[in-house]
């Protein structure tokens, strides 16, 4: 096939081919939708984009549902079993959005068939899990990269940029939020997964913490040590069908106190219980030199204080962080006009995507299995503390790359 009628497979216009990536996507469900609008965003937003997703099968396990989803989505074939999914040779990137109990089993099955993964966080239910994860795709040697989106905001990527250029300083603290409220009684929910630490693993800590945990790392570095409380507001929910309650088995909220290598001390917190917040992934910064305070609720804004600003305008400003010269906003439109929580996957996507066809580095400003692993093992340690009422100290045990300076690791 002669390079021109590749181009013009592909998309015409561009001065090189670009090459095609096969997608098999694991579940069709919340995370399916935002993921598979990501993909089938992301050539013409991102362009010219660093690959073509092609939306190759989906797979669920309700043959209707999937094969509607299929249609609706736009892929190529459906599956009812991942496993039969994975012998797809047409599939070239695993995409798991399964419940956390179906995140290992078929994501090491594919990167031991050679195939690039993603998966939605939290990696897996426990650290030992998640460390199979780790090996299975270290082993494999392919792309792996864990659903923290929220790396993907603008704002955030401006708050690293300003934390790594030195604006603030030295950190001093790290204070994040992750506050929901759809388990509240007047929602009056029954019992569903996210409530069975079995097929879950945890709740609030490792559905919207784990979220937090990973912002604490990317920006502010690595945890040394944490002291934590849990709390399950509601002990049992009606089941979803028939009679009969289920007992939830994991928490409903947690907060933790957290010391990070560098010095930095700092509060990590997440509710399924905080009235009014619908989806408030917040957090502040302090520094020797200014502030910075970031709310998902409000994600284009940035609020920012510096102690060189003049005296008779000082205090916290808002940054629209919508500008040209922010990160990913000339792909969207011009100053002031908004994107939103969908966009980040879109970002997220493009950076896999980029990462796999020019072979980069998924890490650092992507999250990685052994990000993932690393989270795991400070939520294990907050449920550790919990449970025990002591500090208890994080220790992920790995000889990589990233963390020989583990002590001092900046991010
Ligand atoms: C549900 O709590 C949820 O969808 C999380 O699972 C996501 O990670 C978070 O971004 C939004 O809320």
């Amino acid at each position: 096939m002669s390079p021109t009628s590749s181009i013009q497979k592909t998309a015409a216009g561009f001065d090189k081919p670009i090459p095609e990536i096969g997608i098999g996507m694991l579940g069709y469900a919340f995370m399916g939708k935002a993921h598979t609008n990501a993909f089938k965003t992301l050539p013409y937003m991102m362009y010219p984009p660093p690959a073509m997703p092609r939306l190759v099968a989906i797979c669920g396990r309700g043959e209707s549902q999937v094969a509607e989803a299929a249609q609706r989505y736009g892929y190529e074939a459906h599956y009812t079993d991942w496993r039969d999914m994975l012998e797809d040779e047409r599939v070239q990137l695993f995409d798991n959005c399964g419940s956390n109990d179906i995140h290992a089993a078929p994501t090491i099955l594919a990167a031991q068939m050679g195939k690039h993964v993603i998966c939605e966080k939290p990696l897996a239910r426990n650290a030992e899990e998640a460390r199979s994860m780790l090996d299975a795709v270290t082993k494999a040697g392919v792309k792996h990269m864990v659903g923290f989106n929220y790396r993907f905001v603008p704002a955030v990527r401006l708050a690293r940029e300003l934390i790594q250029s030195g604006k603030l300083g030295r950190i001093y603290h790290f204070r994040a939020a992750y506050l929901q409220e759809w388990l509240l009684p007047h929602y009056d929910l029954p019992f569903a997964w996210r409530m069975d630490k079995k097929l879950s693993g945890s709740g609030a800590l490792g559905d919207l913490g784990a979220h937090a945990i990973d912002l604490a790392r990317y920006l502010i570095g690595e945890v040394k040590t944490v002291s934590a409380i849990t709390v399950a507001f509601v002990p049992e929910r009606r089941l979803p069908i028939g009679e009969g309650h289920g007992k939830v088995t994991v928490d409903d909220a947690f907060a933790s106190l957290v010391e990070f290598h560098s010095g930095a001390i700092g509060t990590i917190e997440a509710s399924r219980f905080a009235a009014g917040n619908r989806n408030r992934n917040s957090f502040e910064i302090n520094g020797e030199r200014g502030s910075i305070r970031f709310d998902l609720e409000r994600l284009n804004e940035l609020q920012v204080y510096f102690v060189d600003d003049p005296a008779e305008t000082q205090g916290f400003r808002t940054v629209s962080v919508t500008e040209s010269v922010h990160p990913w906003i000339s792909n969207w439109w011009p100053h002031g006009h908004i994107i939103g929580w969908e966009h980040t996957f879109v970002h997220e996507m493009a950076h896999l995507l980029d990462c796999i066809v020019n072979d980069k580095d998924v890490a650092p400003l992507g999250a990685t299995f052994e990000d993932g692993y690393i989270n795991a093992v400070i939520c294990d340690a907050i449920l550790k503390s919990a449970e025990t009422k002591r500090q208890v100290d994080v220790q992920p045990g790995l000889e990589t790359e990233r963390l020989k300076n583990y002590e001092t690791n900046q991010p």
